[in-house]
């Protein structure tokens, strides 16, 4: 039997599966239940149908989807369900530049919201932060995850500023 869970990540390969895993990364950090599936709407029509009526019976929350060259996976999946798509084009034989814009450029009314190329990392984190509009404590570790890269900068600019950029660079 399917289980609940709030975000489904779903890739158009196994070829997909390195750079998607980045995605799930985030999410268990954060916590967030999740499922992976490999589809594709090119080579199997019929059961990614099929399983974008299963992601509406569950009431799945969000959709993180990659693919690369004509890469249409996020798109029909945002044509059939009512909840948000993050689209993540996957580097391509055109260097994924394919991928970005047959993800990003959808007809008005059914949109993707695209990140960048290889970008599965930022969509875990847009999910999570989706989410977090209605989870307190989400929206809290989003606070902390926030403040935690602030600190990281500033450190690091005061380490530039006592060593000066050459001895930074010979320790980096
Ligand atoms: C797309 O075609 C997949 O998302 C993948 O990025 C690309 C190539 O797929 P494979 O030929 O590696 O299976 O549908």
């Amino acid at each position: 039997m399917e289980k609940n869970v709030d975000v489904a990540i779903i890739m158009g390969s196994d070829s997909d599966l390195s750079v998607m895993q980045n995605a799930a990364k985030v999410l268990e950090d954060f916590g967030i239940s999740y499922e992976m599936t490999i589809l594709s709407v090119h080579r199997c029509p019929d059961e990614a149908a099929k399983y974008a009526k299963s992601l509406n019976d569950r009431k799945v929350k969000v959709i993180i989807a990659g693919a690369g060259g004509a890469a249409h996976l996020p798109g029909v999946f945002a044509a059939q369900v009512p909840c948000p798509v993050i689209g993540v084009p996957i580097h391509s034989k055109l260097d994924g530049v394919d991928s970005l814009y047959s993800i990003v450029q959808m007809p008005s009314g059914i949109p993707v919201a695209t990140v960048a190329v290889d970008g599965a990392k930022n969509a875990g984190i847009l999910a999570t932060t989706i989410l977090a509009t209605s989870d307190d404590i989400l929206r809290n570790k989003i606070i902390d995850y926030k403040k935690s890269m602030e600190s990281a900068v500033l450190s690091k600019n005061d380490k530039l500023q006592k060593l000066g950029y050459k001895e930074y660079l010979n320790q980096m």
